[in-house]
Protein backbone atom coordinates (compact mmCIF):
# COMPACT_ATOMS: atom_id res chain seq x y z
CA UNK A 1 0.00 0.00 0.00
CA UNK A 2 3.28 2.09 -0.32
CA UNK A 3 2.21 3.89 -3.80
CA UNK A 4 5.94 3.18 -5.05
CA UNK A 5 5.84 -0.26 -4.55
CA UNK A 6 2.86 -0.44 -6.52
CA UNK A 7 1.92 -1.23 -10.08
CA UNK A 8 0.07 2.16 -10.72
CA UNK A 9 1.27 3.99 -14.07
CA UNK A 10 -0.05 7.55 -14.03
CA UNK A 11 0.11 9.17 -16.90
CA UNK A 12 0.87 12.94 -16.98
CA UNK A 13 -2.11 13.47 -19.60
CA UNK A 14 -5.09 12.70 -20.77
CA UNK A 15 -3.99 9.91 -23.49
CA UNK A 16 -5.47 11.35 -26.87
CA UNK A 17 -6.95 8.17 -27.92
CA UNK A 18 -9.91 8.15 -25.23
CA UNK A 19 -13.32 10.06 -26.19
CA UNK A 20 -14.99 10.14 -23.33
CA UNK A 21 -13.77 10.27 -19.80
CA UNK A 22 -14.22 7.46 -17.98
CA UNK A 23 -11.99 5.75 -20.94
CA UNK A 24 -9.58 9.04 -20.65
CA UNK A 25 -9.35 8.10 -16.77
CA UNK A 26 -8.82 4.41 -16.45
CA UNK A 27 -6.28 5.05 -18.80
CA UNK A 28 -4.66 8.19 -16.58
CA UNK A 29 -4.45 6.57 -13.55
CA UNK A 30 -3.21 3.31 -14.68
CA UNK A 31 -6.67 1.04 -13.87
CA UNK A 32 -6.49 -0.81 -16.97
CA UNK A 33 -4.32 -1.24 -20.62
CA UNK A 34 -5.36 -2.62 -23.70
CA UNK A 35 -3.98 -5.58 -24.93
CA UNK A 36 -5.81 -5.79 -28.46
CA UNK A 37 -8.43 -4.25 -29.94
CA UNK A 38 -11.72 -4.23 -27.35
CA UNK A 39 -9.71 -6.42 -25.07
CA UNK A 40 -8.18 -5.10 -21.60
CA UNK A 41 -6.00 -5.73 -19.07
CA UNK A 42 -7.48 -4.94 -15.42
CA UNK A 43 -4.31 -4.00 -13.82
CA UNK A 44 -4.74 -3.14 -9.95
CA UNK A 45 -6.01 -0.40 -9.42
CA UNK A 46 -9.10 -1.20 -11.93
CA UNK A 47 -9.35 -4.83 -10.27
CA UNK A 48 -9.46 -3.94 -7.39
CA UNK A 49 -12.80 -1.53 -8.13
CA UNK A 50 -13.96 -4.06 -10.47
CA UNK A 51 -13.60 -6.68 -7.63
CA UNK A 52 -15.53 -4.87 -4.92
CA UNK A 53 -18.28 -3.77 -7.49
CA UNK A 54 -18.63 -7.69 -7.89
CA UNK A 55 -18.84 -8.52 -4.23
CA UNK A 56 -22.06 -6.01 -3.93
CA UNK A 57 -23.45 -7.72 -7.01
CA UNK A 58 -23.00 -11.08 -5.52
CA UNK A 59 -24.18 -10.64 -1.73
CA UNK A 60 -27.28 -8.99 -3.98
CA UNK A 61 -27.80 -12.11 -5.83
CA UNK A 62 -27.44 -13.97 -2.70
CA UNK A 63 -30.21 -12.18 -1.03
CA UNK A 64 -33.00 -12.94 -3.13
CA UNK A 65 -31.97 -16.97 -2.55
CA UNK A 66 -29.84 -17.36 -5.94
CA UNK A 67 -27.26 -20.08 -6.00
CA UNK A 68 -23.73 -19.01 -7.39
CA UNK A 69 -22.05 -21.81 -9.58
CA UNK A 70 -19.22 -21.37 -12.20
CA UNK A 71 -19.46 -22.09 -16.04
CA UNK A 72 -16.89 -22.48 -18.21
CA UNK A 73 -15.90 -19.85 -20.84
CA UNK A 74 -15.40 -22.34 -23.92
CA UNK A 75 -18.51 -23.92 -25.15
CA UNK A 76 -19.53 -26.61 -27.53
CA UNK A 77 -21.40 -25.80 -30.49
CA UNK A 78 -24.59 -28.52 -29.97
CA UNK A 79 -26.43 -27.02 -27.38
CA UNK A 80 -26.78 -23.83 -29.45
CA UNK A 81 -27.61 -25.90 -32.50
CA UNK A 82 -30.24 -27.34 -30.23
CA UNK A 83 -31.43 -24.27 -29.21
CA UNK A 84 -31.47 -23.02 -33.05
CA UNK A 85 -29.26 -19.95 -32.07
CA UNK A 86 -25.97 -21.09 -33.51
CA UNK A 87 -26.78 -19.37 -37.15
CA UNK A 88 -28.72 -16.81 -35.41
CA UNK A 89 -26.18 -15.37 -33.27
CA UNK A 90 -24.16 -14.04 -36.17
CA UNK A 91 -20.72 -12.90 -36.30
CA UNK A 92 -20.54 -11.62 -32.85
CA UNK A 93 -19.84 -15.11 -31.71
CA UNK A 94 -15.97 -15.76 -31.45
CA UNK A 95 -16.25 -19.72 -33.21
CA UNK A 96 -13.12 -21.86 -32.25
CA UNK A 97 -12.39 -25.75 -33.37
CA UNK A 98 -9.80 -27.66 -30.86
CA UNK A 99 -7.54 -30.29 -32.00
CA UNK A 100 -10.16 -32.98 -32.91
CA UNK A 101 -11.92 -30.71 -35.04
CA UNK A 102 -15.03 -29.80 -32.87
CA UNK A 103 -16.34 -26.48 -33.29
CA UNK A 104 -16.58 -24.67 -30.09
CA UNK A 105 -17.18 -21.23 -28.98
CA UNK A 106 -16.14 -18.38 -26.40
CA UNK A 107 -19.43 -18.13 -24.56
CA UNK A 108 -21.26 -14.47 -25.01
CA UNK A 109 -23.93 -15.56 -22.90
CA UNK A 110 -25.07 -19.00 -21.44
CA UNK A 111 -29.27 -19.68 -21.72
CA UNK A 112 -28.01 -22.88 -23.38
CA UNK A 113 -25.19 -23.95 -20.97
CA UNK A 114 -27.71 -23.55 -17.78
CA UNK A 115 -30.79 -25.41 -19.32
CA UNK A 116 -28.04 -28.02 -20.00
CA UNK A 117 -27.55 -28.09 -16.77
CA UNK A 118 -30.60 -28.24 -15.43
CA UNK A 119 -32.04 -30.54 -17.93
CA UNK A 120 -29.98 -33.21 -16.68
CA UNK A 121 -30.16 -32.67 -12.95
CA UNK A 122 -33.82 -31.40 -12.16
CA UNK A 123 -36.46 -33.68 -12.99
CA UNK A 124 -39.23 -32.81 -10.05
CA UNK A 125 -41.61 -29.42 -10.23
CA UNK A 126 -41.11 -30.18 -6.18
CA UNK A 127 -36.90 -28.70 -6.96
CA UNK A 128 -38.61 -25.63 -8.48
CA UNK A 129 -38.12 -22.41 -8.77
CA UNK A 130 -34.40 -22.46 -9.22
CA UNK A 131 -32.32 -19.44 -9.24
CA UNK A 132 -28.93 -19.59 -10.78
CA UNK A 133 -25.92 -17.28 -11.39
CA UNK A 134 -21.92 -16.68 -12.74
CA UNK A 135 -19.49 -14.05 -12.91
CA UNK A 136 -17.42 -14.50 -16.20
CA UNK A 137 -16.28 -13.24 -18.30
CA UNK A 138 -17.99 -13.13 -21.49
CA UNK A 139 -16.41 -12.31 -25.86
CA UNK A 140 -18.95 -10.80 -28.26
CA UNK A 141 -16.90 -9.65 -31.47
CA UNK A 142 -18.43 -6.81 -31.37
CA UNK A 143 -18.62 -4.73 -34.82
CA UNK A 144 -17.34 -1.12 -33.06
CA UNK A 145 -15.25 -1.70 -29.70
CA UNK A 146 -15.29 1.59 -28.17
CA UNK A 147 -15.05 3.76 -25.26
CA UNK A 148 -12.80 1.75 -23.42
CA UNK A 149 -14.75 -1.11 -21.12
CA UNK A 150 -17.72 0.39 -21.94
CA UNK A 151 -17.96 -1.74 -25.22
CA UNK A 152 -15.60 -3.95 -25.47
CA UNK A 153 -14.76 -7.51 -26.47
CA UNK A 154 -14.27 -9.41 -23.77
CA UNK A 155 -16.07 -8.19 -20.77
CA UNK A 156 -16.63 -9.75 -16.90
CA UNK A 157 -20.57 -10.56 -16.24
CA UNK A 158 -22.73 -11.45 -13.85
CA UNK A 159 -25.56 -13.57 -15.31
CA UNK A 160 -28.15 -15.31 -13.67
CA UNK A 161 -31.05 -17.72 -14.71
CA UNK A 162 -34.36 -18.64 -13.54
CA UNK A 163 -36.48 -21.64 -14.15
CA UNK A 164 -39.96 -21.57 -12.96
CA UNK A 165 -43.14 -24.02 -13.22
CA UNK A 166 -45.06 -21.72 -15.07
CA UNK A 167 -45.64 -18.07 -15.58
CA UNK A 168 -46.99 -17.00 -12.69
CA UNK A 169 -44.06 -17.98 -10.55
CA UNK A 170 -41.98 -16.83 -13.05
CA UNK A 171 -43.15 -13.47 -12.89
CA UNK A 172 -42.27 -13.56 -9.42
CA UNK A 173 -38.63 -14.67 -10.29
CA UNK A 174 -38.46 -11.72 -12.52
CA UNK A 175 -39.69 -9.46 -9.82
CA UNK A 176 -37.07 -10.29 -7.37
CA UNK A 177 -34.24 -9.97 -10.01
CA UNK A 178 -35.75 -6.50 -10.35
CA UNK A 179 -35.24 -5.62 -6.41
CA UNK A 180 -32.32 -7.31 -6.71
CA UNK A 181 -30.99 -5.13 -9.32
CA UNK A 182 -32.57 -2.03 -7.45
CA UNK A 183 -30.70 -2.86 -4.58
CA UNK A 184 -27.49 -3.55 -6.08
CA UNK A 185 -27.45 -0.20 -7.82
CA UNK A 186 -28.63 1.32 -4.67
CA UNK A 187 -25.34 0.47 -2.65
CA UNK A 188 -23.11 1.24 -6.09
CA UNK A 189 -24.68 4.97 -5.43
CA UNK A 190 -26.26 5.22 -8.90
CA UNK A 191 -29.43 6.28 -9.99
CA UNK A 192 -30.20 3.26 -12.40
CA UNK A 193 -33.49 3.26 -13.86
CA UNK A 194 -35.32 0.04 -15.01
CA UNK A 195 -36.62 1.03 -18.50
CA UNK A 196 -38.93 -1.32 -21.24
CA UNK A 197 -36.50 -2.51 -23.94
CA UNK A 198 -36.00 -4.89 -26.74
CA UNK A 199 -34.88 -8.46 -26.15
CA UNK A 200 -33.12 -8.73 -29.03
CA UNK A 201 -31.09 -11.98 -29.83
CA UNK A 202 -31.84 -13.35 -25.94
CA UNK A 203 -35.81 -13.44 -27.12
CA UNK A 204 -38.83 -13.20 -25.31
CA UNK A 205 -41.33 -10.28 -25.01
CA UNK A 206 -40.67 -8.98 -21.25
CA UNK A 207 -37.68 -7.15 -20.69
CA UNK A 208 -35.92 -3.82 -18.53
CA UNK A 209 -32.70 -2.60 -19.29
CA UNK A 210 -31.53 -0.84 -16.19
CA UNK A 211 -30.04 2.85 -17.42
CA UNK A 212 -27.76 5.38 -15.87
CA UNK A 213 -28.45 8.91 -17.69
CA UNK A 214 -24.92 10.26 -18.86
CA UNK A 215 -24.44 12.24 -22.13
CA UNK A 216 -21.97 9.51 -23.60
CA UNK A 217 -24.45 6.95 -22.92
CA UNK A 218 -25.21 4.35 -26.52
CA UNK A 219 -28.81 4.20 -25.42
CA UNK A 220 -31.25 6.42 -26.53
CA UNK A 221 -34.28 6.93 -23.63
CA UNK A 222 -38.02 8.76 -23.85
CA UNK A 223 -38.91 8.90 -19.88
CA UNK A 224 -41.04 10.70 -17.94
CA UNK A 225 -38.98 12.74 -15.82
CA UNK A 226 -41.17 11.49 -13.00
CA UNK A 227 -39.60 8.16 -12.09
CA UNK A 228 -36.61 9.05 -11.21
CA UNK A 229 -38.72 9.95 -7.87
CA UNK A 230 -40.11 6.65 -7.78
CA UNK A 231 -38.57 5.26 -4.02
CA UNK A 232 -38.13 1.91 -2.97
CA UNK A 233 -37.71 1.26 0.91
CA UNK A 234 -37.65 -2.33 2.61
CA UNK A 235 -39.35 -4.10 0.12
CA UNK A 236 -39.95 -7.55 1.64
CA UNK A 237 -39.47 -10.68 -1.01
CA UNK A 238 -43.04 -11.33 -1.40
CA UNK A 239 -45.36 -11.94 -4.46
CA UNK A 240 -47.50 -8.80 -3.52
CA UNK A 241 -45.22 -6.05 -3.04
CA UNK A 242 -42.62 -6.92 -5.71
CA UNK A 243 -45.99 -6.42 -8.27
CA UNK A 244 -46.50 -3.36 -6.83
CA UNK A 245 -42.74 -2.37 -6.89
CA UNK A 246 -42.63 -2.97 -10.67
CA UNK A 247 -45.70 -1.15 -11.60
CA UNK A 248 -44.71 1.98 -9.82
CA UNK A 249 -41.67 1.96 -12.39
CA UNK A 250 -44.39 0.86 -14.95
CA UNK A 251 -46.70 3.73 -14.36
CA UNK A 252 -44.36 5.98 -16.09
CA UNK A 253 -43.72 5.75 -19.14
CA UNK A 254 -40.11 5.19 -20.07
CA UNK A 255 -38.58 3.33 -22.99
CA UNK A 256 -35.30 2.42 -24.69
CA UNK A 257 -35.03 3.63 -28.70
CA UNK A 258 -36.58 0.25 -30.11
CA UNK A 259 -39.57 0.46 -27.85
CA UNK A 260 -40.22 4.27 -28.51
CA UNK A 261 -43.46 5.28 -30.34
CA UNK A 262 -44.28 8.90 -30.69
CA UNK A 263 -48.12 8.51 -30.52
CA UNK A 264 -47.65 6.59 -26.55
CA UNK A 265 -45.30 9.35 -25.72
CA UNK A 266 -47.16 12.44 -26.41
CA UNK A 267 -50.14 10.81 -25.02
CA UNK A 268 -49.14 8.92 -21.79
CA UNK A 269 -46.25 11.93 -20.53
CA UNK A 270 -47.49 15.34 -20.08
CA UNK A 271 -45.02 17.65 -21.75
CA UNK A 272 -43.13 19.15 -18.77
CA UNK A 273 -42.14 15.82 -17.82
CA UNK A 274 -40.61 15.03 -21.17
CA UNK A 275 -37.31 14.06 -21.09
CA UNK A 276 -35.58 12.40 -24.23
CA UNK A 277 -31.77 11.50 -23.70
CA UNK A 278 -29.06 9.13 -23.46
CA UNK A 279 -28.02 6.65 -21.08
CA UNK A 280 -25.63 3.54 -20.45
CA UNK A 281 -27.11 0.64 -19.74
CA UNK A 282 -25.90 -1.51 -16.80
CA UNK A 283 -28.20 -4.49 -16.84
CA UNK A 284 -30.54 -6.25 -18.76
CA UNK A 285 -33.11 -8.49 -17.40
CA UNK A 286 -36.01 -10.73 -19.81
CA UNK A 287 -38.54 -13.61 -19.76
CA UNK A 288 -38.78 -15.54 -22.28
CA UNK A 289 -40.55 -18.43 -20.83
CA UNK A 290 -39.95 -21.19 -22.82
CA UNK A 291 -37.77 -20.27 -25.88
CA UNK A 292 -34.83 -22.77 -24.42
CA UNK A 293 -36.48 -25.32 -23.24
CA UNK A 294 -38.82 -26.46 -25.15
CA UNK A 295 -35.92 -26.91 -27.95
CA UNK A 296 -33.92 -27.99 -25.34
CA UNK A 297 -36.71 -30.48 -23.84
CA UNK A 298 -36.09 -29.45 -20.53
CA UNK A 299 -38.80 -30.44 -18.50
CA UNK A 300 -40.01 -31.40 -15.42
CA UNK A 301 -43.04 -34.14 -14.15
CA UNK A 302 -45.98 -32.07 -12.42
CA UNK A 303 -49.35 -33.99 -12.02
CA UNK A 304 -48.47 -36.32 -14.71
CA UNK A 305 -47.41 -34.03 -17.16
CA UNK A 306 -44.52 -32.52 -18.68
CA UNK A 307 -43.95 -29.39 -18.25
CA UNK A 308 -41.16 -27.36 -20.21
CA UNK A 309 -39.82 -25.02 -17.55
CA UNK A 310 -39.96 -21.48 -17.88
CA UNK A 311 -37.24 -19.59 -17.93
CA UNK A 312 -35.56 -15.67 -17.49
CA UNK A 313 -31.88 -14.59 -18.11
CA UNK A 314 -30.81 -11.20 -15.97
CA UNK A 315 -27.44 -9.66 -16.77
CA UNK A 316 -25.13 -7.27 -14.94
CA UNK A 317 -22.70 -5.72 -16.98
CA UNK A 318 -19.49 -6.20 -14.07
CA UNK A 319 -16.91 -4.35 -16.26
CA UNK A 320 -18.42 -1.81 -17.93
CA UNK A 321 -19.84 -0.42 -14.65
CA UNK A 322 -16.10 0.44 -13.22
CA UNK A 323 -16.63 3.05 -16.48
CA UNK A 324 -20.39 3.91 -15.56
CA UNK A 325 -19.68 5.10 -12.02
CA UNK A 326 -16.67 7.37 -13.40
CA UNK A 327 -18.88 8.79 -15.94
CA UNK A 328 -21.80 9.23 -13.25
CA UNK A 329 -19.42 10.59 -10.61
CA UNK A 330 -16.70 12.05 -12.42
CA UNK A 331 -16.20 16.12 -12.35
CA UNK A 332 -14.30 16.69 -15.17
CA UNK A 333 -14.26 20.28 -14.86
CA UNK A 334 -12.28 19.86 -11.78
CA UNK A 335 -10.26 16.94 -12.88
CA UNK A 336 -11.91 15.00 -9.66
CA UNK A 337 -13.03 11.71 -9.37
CA UNK A 338 -14.44 10.87 -6.12
CA UNK A 339 -15.48 6.50 -5.88
CA UNK A 340 -18.33 5.50 -3.68
CA UNK A 341 -17.19 4.44 -0.73
CA UNK A 342 -17.58 0.69 -1.21
CA UNK A 343 -16.15 0.31 -4.41
CA UNK A 344 -13.08 2.50 -4.30
CA UNK A 345 -9.35 1.57 -4.88
CA UNK A 346 -8.32 2.68 -1.22
CA UNK A 347 -10.43 4.26 1.33
CA UNK A 348 -8.30 6.82 2.36
CA UNK A 349 -4.55 8.24 1.18
CA UNK A 350 -1.97 9.18 3.52
CA UNK A 351 -0.26 11.94 1.49
CA UNK A 352 2.84 12.01 3.11
CA UNK A 353 5.32 15.34 3.05
CA UNK A 354 7.07 15.23 6.53
CA UNK A 355 10.82 14.54 7.06
CA UNK A 356 11.88 11.34 5.82
CA UNK A 357 13.39 8.68 8.13
CA UNK A 358 16.88 7.46 7.49
CA UNK A 359 16.91 4.93 4.82
CA UNK A 360 12.73 5.88 4.25
CA UNK A 361 10.54 7.09 2.58
CA UNK A 362 8.29 7.69 4.13
CA UNK A 363 8.12 9.69 7.35
CA UNK A 364 7.70 8.24 11.39
CA UNK A 365 4.44 10.28 11.60
CA UNK A 366 3.04 8.65 8.26
CA UNK A 367 4.23 4.98 9.62
CA UNK A 368 2.55 5.89 13.03
CA UNK A 369 -1.06 7.20 11.43
CA UNK A 370 -0.71 4.27 9.19
CA UNK A 371 0.03 2.03 12.43
CA UNK A 372 -3.18 3.63 13.64
CA UNK A 373 -5.98 3.56 11.29
CA UNK A 374 -4.92 -0.44 10.20
CA UNK A 375 -8.98 -1.31 10.42
CA UNK A 376 -8.96 1.26 7.12
CA UNK A 377 -7.75 0.18 3.88
CA UNK A 378 -5.37 2.78 3.14
CA UNK A 379 -2.60 3.67 0.62
CA UNK A 380 0.34 5.97 1.28
CA UNK A 381 2.26 8.50 -1.46
CA UNK A 382 5.38 8.22 -0.74
CA UNK A 383 6.25 9.62 -3.63
CA UNK A 384 9.10 12.45 -4.37
CA UNK A 385 6.33 14.44 -5.40
CA UNK A 386 5.57 17.66 -3.61
CA UNK A 387 2.24 17.83 -1.54
CA UNK A 388 0.10 19.87 -3.98
CA UNK A 389 0.71 17.34 -6.72
CA UNK A 390 0.00 14.60 -4.72
CA UNK A 391 -3.16 15.94 -3.85
CA UNK A 392 -4.11 16.60 -7.12
CA UNK A 393 -3.30 13.02 -7.95
CA UNK A 394 -5.55 11.56 -5.36
CA UNK A 395 -8.31 13.92 -6.20
CA UNK A 396 -7.59 12.29 -9.98
CA UNK A 397 -7.39 8.84 -8.59
CA UNK A 398 -10.70 9.20 -6.50
CA UNK A 399 -9.61 7.70 -3.08
CA UNK A 400 -12.58 9.62 -0.97
CA UNK A 401 -10.36 10.10 1.92
CA UNK A 402 -7.66 11.90 2.18
CA UNK A 403 -4.60 12.79 5.39
CA UNK A 404 -2.61 15.29 4.53
CA UNK A 405 0.99 15.44 6.55
CA UNK A 406 1.74 18.71 5.25
CA UNK A 407 4.67 20.86 6.28
CA UNK A 408 2.22 23.10 7.95
CA UNK A 409 0.27 20.56 9.95
CA UNK A 410 1.26 20.24 13.47
CA UNK A 411 3.25 17.55 14.52
CA UNK A 412 0.81 16.80 16.95
CA UNK A 413 -2.31 16.35 14.46
CA UNK A 414 -3.24 15.85 10.95
CA UNK A 415 -4.98 17.35 7.86
CA UNK A 416 -8.05 15.41 7.31
CA UNK A 417 -10.65 16.00 4.00
CA UNK A 418 -13.19 14.09 1.91
CA UNK A 419 -12.75 14.96 -1.63
CA UNK A 420 -14.91 17.47 -2.62
CA UNK A 421 -15.51 18.78 1.10
CA UNK A 422 -14.12 20.66 3.68
CA UNK A 423 -11.00 19.73 5.54
CA UNK A 424 -10.29 19.49 9.48
CA UNK A 425 -7.68 19.55 11.81
CA UNK A 426 -7.36 16.18 14.00
CA UNK A 427 -5.02 15.37 16.83
CA UNK A 428 -3.13 12.61 16.76
CA UNK A 429 -4.45 10.96 19.62
CA UNK A 430 -8.15 11.15 17.96
CA UNK A 431 -7.36 9.27 14.70
CA UNK A 432 -10.12 6.63 15.75
CA UNK A 433 -12.35 9.94 15.15
CA UNK A 434 -11.29 9.08 11.54
CA UNK A 435 -12.19 5.50 11.52
CA UNK A 436 -15.16 6.45 12.77
CA UNK A 437 -16.18 8.89 9.76
CA UNK A 438 -14.82 6.42 7.62
CA UNK A 439 -16.30 2.90 8.90
CA UNK A 440 -19.85 4.66 9.61
CA UNK A 441 -20.08 5.51 5.35
CA UNK A 442 -19.61 1.78 4.90
CA UNK A 443 -22.75 -0.14 3.14
C1 LIG B 1 -28.86 -11.66 -19.61
C2 LIG B 1 -27.85 -12.49 -18.87
C3 LIG B 1 -27.66 -10.98 -21.73
O1 LIG B 1 -26.65 -11.39 -22.25
N1 LIG B 1 -28.06 -13.28 -21.05
C4 LIG B 1 -27.47 -13.59 -19.78
C5 LIG B 1 -28.64 -11.96 -21.06
N2 LIG B 1 -28.02 -9.69 -21.70
S1 LIG B 1 -27.20 -8.47 -22.36
O2 LIG B 1 -28.02 -7.32 -22.26
O3 LIG B 1 -26.81 -8.81 -23.67
O4 LIG B 1 -25.90 -8.25 -21.52
C6 LIG B 1 -26.00 -8.01 -20.12
C7 LIG B 1 -25.17 -6.82 -19.72
O5 LIG B 1 -23.81 -7.00 -20.08
C8 LIG B 1 -23.21 -5.76 -20.39
N3 LIG B 1 -22.62 -5.83 -21.75
C9 LIG B 1 -21.39 -5.35 -22.08
N4 LIG B 1 -20.43 -4.77 -21.34
C10 LIG B 1 -19.29 -4.40 -21.97
N5 LIG B 1 -19.06 -4.58 -23.29
C11 LIG B 1 -19.98 -5.18 -24.07
N6 LIG B 1 -19.73 -5.40 -25.36
C12 LIG B 1 -21.22 -5.59 -23.46
N7 LIG B 1 -22.35 -6.20 -23.92
C13 LIG B 1 -23.18 -6.33 -22.86
C14 LIG B 1 -24.30 -4.71 -20.33
O6 LIG B 1 -24.23 -4.05 -19.07
C15 LIG B 1 -25.57 -5.53 -20.42
O7 LIG B 1 -26.66 -4.92 -19.76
Amino acid sequence: MFLSKLLIPILKNNPAEAKIKSHQLMLRVGMIKQSSAGIYSWLPLGFKVMKKIEKIVREEQDNIGAQELLMPTIQSSDIWKESGRYDDYGEEMLRIKDRQNREMLYGPTNEELITDIFRSSVKSYKSMPQLLYHIQWKFRDELRPRFGIMRCREFYMKDAYSFDLNDEEANFSYNKFFLAYLNTFKRLNLSAIPMAADTGPIGGNLSHEFIILADTGESKIYTDKRIFDVNFNDTVIENKSLKDLRSNYEKYYAVTDEKFNKKEFEKNVPEEHRLITKGIEVGHIFYFGDKYSKPMNSSVDHQGKKVFVKMGSYGVGVSRLVGAIIEAKYDDKNEVMKWPLSVAPYECAILDSGNKLDGHKVSKKALNVLDKLNMLDLIVDDTEDNISSKIKKFNLIGVPYQIILGSKTPDDAVEFREVGGKSEIIKISDLNKIEKIITSKRS
